[in-house]
């Protein structure tokens, strides 16, 4: 099952590393073969090379669109060498054989993302490239494809340890990370198609993403790991920059997603916010006056479960708001942006990691989002419905204040970013408990309001937190004992979707207690 590699077709954009590879594939006796631009590269390093030209017998036309589609090329990758009739048409036609394929595509990914404009962008749709790509995949009983020029060295490594061979399991290594290479670029096409022609639907968007790095675990210790990118852009985990600290976990990934998400639904300009989640629930959230001031008010609301917890901000971080985040365990800070002074200081912490995203996450924004079931994958629109858009409808005797509506308003944002079922009690423009991620509605709103008590005892507050508080509901309380319960810690104003066939229930219920409700018309389940 072993491969003597003698003849070598190179086509590369991305050129780093070529000439030396070119030079020990020539050392090793490999008879090298290439397109106009790479060829040029390997020439001028001294080293010899065949134009695809002359093994086609035919120039490259149309400004290089065509230059590698031609049976010469495509013959000498795909004929089944042992195969009697093929090797006739070998012989026939003049094809010879090609044994290691060394392709890397039209950077389409990096025009698309540099603002290249609509022609340009198209212009960089690879079809040759990944035409040679997957022929030599496909025939990876007889070829080595390479399309990455990080396995350089290991394809050297392979071809000294062999004498001038490789494997057969090596190939099929290979030949998978070439059909991965594929899907993935094909995807970001889509991806581009349905961005730039607003079509986000799964009909429109392939998904598949792009390699970014391989965590040292999963979820848990046993489970393997890796982060693709989706080829979105929107500012958030996967495009930011880590100034510090450990590599990200994978849990890690998943809580700062979670984060930045939920701060993102607090426009800088209006408002300082800050968030803090665990296990991808936020555990404490606020705006209002700058990000020291939100960051203590959100930590007020679980300062037990802010331990070891993501911290988000919608805002430069400062150094006043970065030296109350490091007087605790904290996993990762992310912004859009850090001063120097917050960077010195978050810098004394060498595990800590900082992120800057260069902007927050739009939550109005489309796109789409995945989740795997056994044998299938879910895939929807983003939830960008934002509460300011909707039409809130007061359906009590009582309307809220002016307090309670921005409070209201404040706990649904917050609701959408919390597990099924949720409810946010909330305060001044803070959370005081959230209930996440329970079975019954009721028992979110008991947790949260047990929460509540338990910050109140800690922050050594006479009243209780909940004393005048509001609640937020992600869906239609379907009997009223969820508000009751509410009502009981000492809810005075609530905003859910509604809709539920017990409403009237409900409502009479929130008027004998004078309480006041909102309801949005929108659901923000979230499992
Ligand atoms: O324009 S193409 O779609 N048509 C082709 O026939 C073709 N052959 C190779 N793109 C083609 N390529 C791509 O050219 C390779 O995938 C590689 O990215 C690039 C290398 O061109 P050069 O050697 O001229 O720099």
């Amino acid at each position: 099952d072993l491969v003597r590699v003698r003849r070598a077709l190179l086509s590369v954009s991305d050129k780093t590393g070529l000439v030396e590879f070119a030079r020990a594939l020539h050392d090793l006796s490999v008879e090298l073969v290439s397109t106009g631009g790479t060829a040029k590269a390997i020439k001028e390093a001294g080293i010899p090379v065949h134009d695809v030209s002359d093994i086609t017998g035919f120039p490259e036309i149309m400004d290089g669109r065509v230059k590698t589609l031609h049976p010469s090329v495509h013959g000498g990758l795909l004929a089944i060498r042992d195969d009697a009739e093929h090797a006739a048409a070998m012989e026939t036609h003049g094809i010879r054989p090609i044994d290691l394929a060394v392709i890397n595509l039209y950077p389409f990914e990096e025009v698309r993302f540099s603002g290249g404009d609509y022609p340009s962008t198209v212009e960089n749709i690879d079809i040759g490239g990944p035409a040679m790509v997957r022929a030599s995949a496909k025939n990876h009983a007889y070829v080595g494809i390479v399309t990455d020029a990080d396995d350089y060295a290991a394809v050297l490594d392979e071809l000294q340890a062999n004498d001038g061979q490789l494997t057969y399991a090596f190939r099929q290594r290979l030949a998978a990370a070439a059909f991965a290479r594929t899907a993935a670029y094909d995807a970001a096409i889509s991806g581009w198609f349905a961005e730039t022609l607003k079509l986000e639907t799964p009909r429109h968007r392939a998904v598949a993403g792009r390699l970014h790095s391989v965590m040292r675990y999963g979820e848990n210790p046993h489970q393997k790991a890796g982060f693709y990118l989706s080829g979105d852009r929107r500012p958030g985990v996967a495009t930011a920059t880590q100034l510090q600290g450990k590599q990200l976990s994978y849990n890690n990934i998943n809580d700062t997603d979670a984060a930045y998400e939920l701060v993102g639904e607090f426009d800088p300009a209006r408002t300082a916010a800050v968030a803090i989640i665990k296990h991808a629930n936020p555990c404490g959230v606020a705006e209002g006056g700058d990000l020291r001031e939100a960051y203590l008010n959100a930590l007020r609301c679980d300062p037990v479960s802010a331990f070891g917890g993501i911290v988000a901000l919608n805002r430069t971080l400062d150094a006043a708001a970065a030296e109350e985040i490091v007087k605790i365990f904290t996993e990762v800070i992310i912004a859009p942006d850090a001063t120097e002074e917050a960077r010195a200081i978050v810098a004394a912490k060498k595990n800590l990691r900082l992120l800057v995203a260069g902007g927050l996450p739009d939550p109005r924004a489309a796109g789409i989002t995945a989740k795997t079931v056994a044998g299938g994958m879910l895939v929807q629109d983003r939830d960008n419905g934002v509460v300011d858009d909707l039409d809130l409808k007061v359906v009590t005797k009582r309307a809220p204040g002016e307090k309670e509506m921005a409070d209201l308003k404040f706990a649904f944002r917050i609701a959408k970013h919390v597990k099924s079922n949720a409810i946010v009690y909330a305060r001044d423009l803070a959370a005081v408990g959230i209930g996440a991620g329970q079975m019954s509605r009721v028992d979110s709103a008991r947790i949260a309001a047990r929460k509540a008590l338990d910050a109140t005892e800690a922050a050594g507050l006479a009243e209780p937190l909940t004393k005048g508080c509001v609640v937020a509901s992600d869906a239609f309380f379907p009997f009223a004992d969820g508000l009751l319960s509410a009502v009981e810690a000492g809810a005075t104003a609530v905003i859910q979707p509604g809709g539920s066939m017990r409403d009237d229930e409900v409502i009479a219920a929130a008027d004998e207690h004078g309480i006041a409700m909102v309801t949005t018309g929108m659901r923000h389940f979230r499992h």
